[in-house]
């Protein structure tokens, strides 16, 4: 209990900000920097294993940082990072979150005008001194005081994964306690969400069990701001907020239902039970004082003339019509899913060696896999020129004639320059089953231009998948601005697909435009985008993702055997 992996990567991602406006090396930020990615990501929690030997074999983590991190789970600080507070404060370091205010500018903002903090930032601006400070044009200037302007939204909202890593030590500790034989983890998060804005937690205890008594106990708690007899809210060290509310067992069902929402799918689902002359609310079903349904979600919907919807659907987005009719989609699940078209190796960016990827696919219960390394490009760090791409894909061919029941594909990512060309010339691409493109640079064109390089990009013989499709970065990148439809049918016209790609911070197809190219008839690829052979657990932010967008199995390309996804993208 404790420290999560994602406070072991906050701590080095500042590390590394803090370094950079000191003008330190940029090998260690780098480090650093890497070390946060790996850390967020891992599934295992690093304080259940076994110390700093365990730490330092995972690859990009090494002996310094293996020690840092067993400082910081032991007593819960880093005096390193402690060090560097003192030097740069908090609220200069937010300065980075400013547009155009990379570490040099905050550095020369600090050294030349003394500015610390947006305050100060303000003022200088309001003094006109910015502009004495070399490298601060009237364009950089103007963005600036239109972001301080607008007081910045710093939304709140969490990556689900962020907070599944706090959520799920809460659900285990709260099921632990006496009298308590039910909890779930409700809201936004149950139903899949990419982000949360907080943790809706039910407790079904019977009588006498003080399950909200334990909480303030609990050790990932950093202060309980409301408290009664049923309900307590509080905030989790991360800043994450929780609701937690004790229900007894025969309100359970009408309660999950209630909290896990969404609002509009309450509100349709309660105005369908005033058609009926009944009460629905978080107690139960209700026809005046008798109860109808309410302790299983499922007799609610029963109730209702309704078939069980799943969690993932409930936005009030035509599915409650559907399951009147008896015709929701069959959602896909993760079992459904026989490979993964997209996955990286150390020839790249990725941080394990091919047989390993292979091996923790095997280990993930796939039968295939695509190896898409960068092709090599500017910017691109290890990418592949054809040379490298050509022994890569003839060390593939020799692998494979060693494996029984699994098959490794041949592929790249290249990049779809500004103009729509690729990276690599067809040539390169001819030998490969797989040719992933995606925009990885120039996110900041306008629609029609963006559009364009994309559609030009699928042109191309050999362009098979059009990886993460839109480029965002949760709470850090906006997606760019582009004509899906037009993209959709592109896609659709040369038999290629569209990826949802798993990985926490990307989902970057939102739900409704997956349910858009559905119905257009778009075939999707479901990726993990693995970096590592833990990554390949992406799979399951990727089924999530789509399930919320309706996707059954019948439209994605991965839950077809191997020899079919082959044939599928040679043609
Ligand atoms: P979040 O936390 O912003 O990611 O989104 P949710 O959906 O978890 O929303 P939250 O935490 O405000 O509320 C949890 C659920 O409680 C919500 O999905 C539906 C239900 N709920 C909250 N407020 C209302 C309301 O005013 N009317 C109805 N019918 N349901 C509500
Ligand atoms: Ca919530
Ligand atoms: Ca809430």
């Amino acid at each position: 209990m404790g420290i999560h992996n994602s406070d072991v990567a906050d701590a080095f991602d500042e590390i590394a900000d803090l370094l950079s406006i000191e003008g330190e090396n940029p090998f260690r930020i780098r480090a650093y920097r890497r070390a946060a990615r790996i850390v967020r990501s891992l599934p295992r929690e690093l304080a259940e294993m076994h110390g700093a030997s365990e730490y330092d074999a995972i690859p990009g983590i090494g002996e310094d940082l293996a020690k840092k991190i067993v400082e910081l789970i032991d007593t819960g600080r880093l005096k390193a990072l402690e060090t560097l507070r003192r030097k740069v404060p908090p609220q200069t370091r937010e300065l980075l979150g400013l547009p155009g205010l990379g570490p040099v500018r905050v550095r020369a903002l600090m050294s030349e005008l003394k500015v610390a903090n947006r305050r100060d930032l303000e003022q200088a601006i309001a003094a006109g001194r910015l502009k004495t400070v070399h490298g601060f044009g009237a364009g950089i200037q103007s963005r600036l005081e239109a972001a301080l302007a607008r007081r910045e939204p710093a939304n709140g909202r969490l990556q689900r994964s962020v907070a599944a890593q706090y959520a799920k030590p809460l659900r285990a500790y709260l099921a632990s306690l006496p009298g308590v034989s039910r909890v779930e983890i409700a809201g936004s998060y149950r139903r899949g969400r990419d982000t949360v804005g907080d943790l809706d937690v039910l407790v079904c205890a019977g009588r006498g069990a003080k399950p909200l008594e334990a909480l303030r106990e609990y050790a990932d708690l950093r202060e309980i701001s409301a408290s009664g007899a049923t309900k307590a809210s509080g905030i989790l060290r991360n800043g994450l907020q929780v609701d937690v509310r004790v229900v007894p067992q025969r309100s359970f069902g009408a309660a999950l239902h209630y909290f896990t929402g969404s609002k509009d799918h309450n509100v349709h689902t309660r105005r369908m039970a005033q058609e009926r002359g009944w009460k629905l609310s978080e107690y139960g079903l209700f026809d005046g004082k008798r109860q109808v349904a309410g302790a299983t979600e499922e007799s609610v919907y029963r109730a209702l003339g309704l078939a069980f919807i799943p969690p993932e659907l409930r936005e009030d987005r035509g599915e409650i019509e559907a399951a009147a009719r008896n015709a929701l989609p069959e959602l896909i699940e993760r079992t459904d899913l026989k490979g993964d078209l997209h996955v990286h190796t150390d020839a790249s960016d990725g941080m394990d060696p091919l047989e390993r990827m292979v091996a923790a696919a095997q280990a993930q219960k796939l039968s295939y896999i695509a190896i898409t390394d960068h092709a090599k490009h500017l910017g691109i760090v290890h990418g592949l020129d054809a040379e490298r791409l050509a022994r890569q894909a003839d060390a593939i061919d020799a692998l494979n004639e060693t494996l029984r029941g699994f098959t490794i594909l041949k592929g790249a990512e290249v990049d779809i320059l500004e103009d729509g060309q690729l990276a690599l010339p067809d040539a390169a691409l001819e030998r490969l089953d797989v040719v992933v493109v995606a925009v990885h640079d120039h996110f900041d064109l306008p629609e029609s231009r963006q559009t364009r390089r994309i559609l030009r990009a699928l042109e191309r013989p050999r362009a098979s998948v059009l990886a993460h499709p839109s480029g965002r970065l949760i709470g850090e990148r906006e997606p760019y601005v582009c004509d899906f439809r037009k993209i959709f049918d592109a896609v659709r016209e040369r038999g290629g697909c569209l990826e949802v790609n798993g990985q926490p911070s990307r989902l970057d197809l939102t739900d409704s435009l997956i349910k858009a190219a559905v119905e257009r008839g778009v075939r999707l690829s479901l990726a993990s985008d693995a970096h590592s052979g833990d990554q390949l657990a992406n799979l399951d932010g990727a089924i999530r993702q789509a399930r919320r967008g309706w996707v059954t199995r019948r439209n994605v390309l991965n839950t077809r055997p191997v020899a079919e996804v082959r044939s599928v993208l040679r043609s």
